[in-house]
Formats: C-alpha cells, sequence, structure tokens
C-alpha cells in the first residue's frame, strides 16, 4: 500500500520519525533492561533476558524500517513531493511479521516465569504459545500480500489468523487470572493493569494490517506506522517493564535483596 503513494513533506517526515522514535526506545529500553536485572531474584531473570532479545530484534528491524522508507522515495522538487524513484527499493511491512514471529513467541514465554505455575503446565502452554502465535503471524504474513489486490484473500487469511488470536488471548486471560493466585496484593493489582494493556495493544497489530481498508490513502499510510509504534513500545516495553515491576515487588516479598553497592563508609 506504502508504495501506491506519493507524500507531502510532512506526512514523509512523521513517518520517518515515528520509525526513529521506534527504534530509539527499543535501545533505551534494552539497558533498562540490562540494568535492572539484578534488582530481581534469580528465578525472575529469564523474563529480563527475553525483553533483552525482544529489543535487540525490535531496535533491529526498525531501523530497517526506517532506512527502507527513506531509500524508497525521493524528493521531487517539481512536485514538491516525495515520490517512488524508478528501480528504487519497494517498502515493505513483511520484514515486521518475521520480526513478529521471533517477539510474540518471547513476549508469551516471558510472563510464564513471573506468575506462580507448575512446570509441567508452564511447558504445556509453552507450547500452545508458540504453535497459535506462530500460526496467527505466518497466516496474516500471507493475508498481507494481497492488501492490495485482492480484499476477500485478505479477509480470509485474517480472519483465520484472528481464531489463533482469540486462542492467544484465551491463554494468556488465564494465566494472568491463575497466576496471580498467592501473589502480593500489590503484585497482584500489576498483573490486572497488564491484561488491559495486553489486550489493547495486541488489537493494534489487526487495526494495522486493516488499514488499507480503512483508510487507503496517505493519511492511512501515516497512522499505520504511528499505530505499530505505539503497539511496539506498549506491548515490548511498557509490558516488560511492568512485568520486571512484578518481579520486583514478588523477590522483595520473598526477602530477596537486591545487591548492595559497596560503600566506603560501611567498610565493605
Ligand atoms: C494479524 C493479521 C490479521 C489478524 C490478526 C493479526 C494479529 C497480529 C498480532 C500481532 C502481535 C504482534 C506483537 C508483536 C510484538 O513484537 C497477524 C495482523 C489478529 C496480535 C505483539
Amino acid at each position: 500500500m506504502e508504495n501506491l503513494f506519493s507524500y507531502s513533506p510532512m506526512a514523509y517526515e512523521m513517518v520517518s520519525h515515528v520509525l526513529t522514535l521506534g527504534f530509539a526506545v527499543m535501545l533505551a529500553a534494552l539497558f533498562y533492561f540490562i540494568l535492572t536485572m539484578r534488582t530481581v531474584a534469580p528465578r525472575y531473570r529469564i523474563s529480563s533476558v527475553l525483553s533483552v532479545v525482544v529489543m535487540v530484534s525490535a531496535f533491529l528491524i526498525l531501523y530497517f524500517q526506517q532506512t527502507s522508507w527513506v531509500n524508497a522515495f525521493q524528493f521531487n522538487a517539481a512536485t514538491g513531493l516525495y515520490e517512488r524513484i524508478g528501480d528504487a527499493d519497494t517498502f515493505s511491512n513483511g520484514y515486521r511479521y518475521l520480526n513478529w514471529l521471533i517477539d510474540v513467541p518471547m513476549l508469551l514465554f516471558q510472563i510464564l516465569f513471573i506468575v506462580e505455575i507448575s512446570r509441567r503446565q508452564r511447558n504445556n502452554l509453552r507450547n500452545w504459545f508458540f504453535f497459535s502465535g506462530a500460526m496467527m503471524i505466518l497466516t496474516g504474513y500471507v493475508g498481507q500480500f494481497y492488501e492490495t489486490t485482492n480484499t476477500t484473500a485478505l479477509l480470509i487469511w485474517g480472519a483465520i489468523s484472528t481464531g489463533f488470536f482469540i486462542h492467544v488471548l484465551f491463554l494468556i486471560r488465564r494465566v494472568i487470572t491463575e497466576g496471580s493466585i498467592g501473589l502480593p496484593a500489590e503484585a497482584a493489582k500489576v498483573m490486572n493493569v497488564i491484561w488491559w494493556l495486553f489486550l489493547v495493544s495486541w488489537m493494534l497489530y489487526p487495526g494495522g494490517y486493516l488499514m488499507p481498508l480503512l483508510l487507503n490513502s496517505e493519511a492511512g499510510v501515516v497512522g499505520r506506522q504511528i499505530t505499530y509504534t505505539v503497539a511496539d513500545i506498549s506491548s515490548k516495553v511498557i509490558y516488560g517493564v511492568l512485568l520486571t515491576q512484578v518481579a520486583q515487588i514478588r523477590s522483595k516479598a520473598e526477602g530477596f535483596e537486591a545487591e548492595a553497592i559497596p560503600s566506603y563508609a560501611s567498610g565493605d
């Protein structure tokens, strides 16, 4: 869809800026997850490790999306617009789907290390998360190729993908409800926030998928990149920060002391 239009400087720059914001946030958050790792008990640290994996992969993909956007269009002084140039690269959202293929299972696994569940249950959920999460993305990936050519195919693949999405939502809801039992009240409250954040931020992605039908214009292109960026920051960064917070509350309740910084005064 993006390659069909020419862009006013404002629209062109908004896309470029919002993609830059996206990768800058991923890099900053990468440091956050590394630096806070020692503030939680060792059994929760794998969640931070998974956030680190997600940050690196999201940083790379968003960096390349931004470069690809800049390379695909060139300013034409005669028209005052940014236009596709002859044999320049096309801009594609397809790379994002491949990034989600990595990030979706990581984000889903991550929560399993923060809540209270048995090892057997964790392994079982991990397999289902992996299966339904991957199928959701792969069927959507196939569908998005049809966004400018065949609306029926776009909708059918989208509907199949939505079936897997509903399964994922059902599982995560169960993990959050059952896994919150026995947590300190403060941590259970954060888990509830995580559920709503999860629901809202994950629903933004199908919104981006449908954008060519909702708003097939320059505004739709800008709207889609803003939607994806808001969704990415919420579903990866804010989600990871909230999980860290739950881990910190639980660690403290279990008597874990974050490593004290040695000080000269205490003679350490
Ligand atoms: C697709 C296709 C249309 C139908 C549905 C979709 C759902 C996508 C989702 C993606 C989540 C991605 C995340 C990425 C983080 O890195 C594939 C757009 C339902 C829910 C969380």
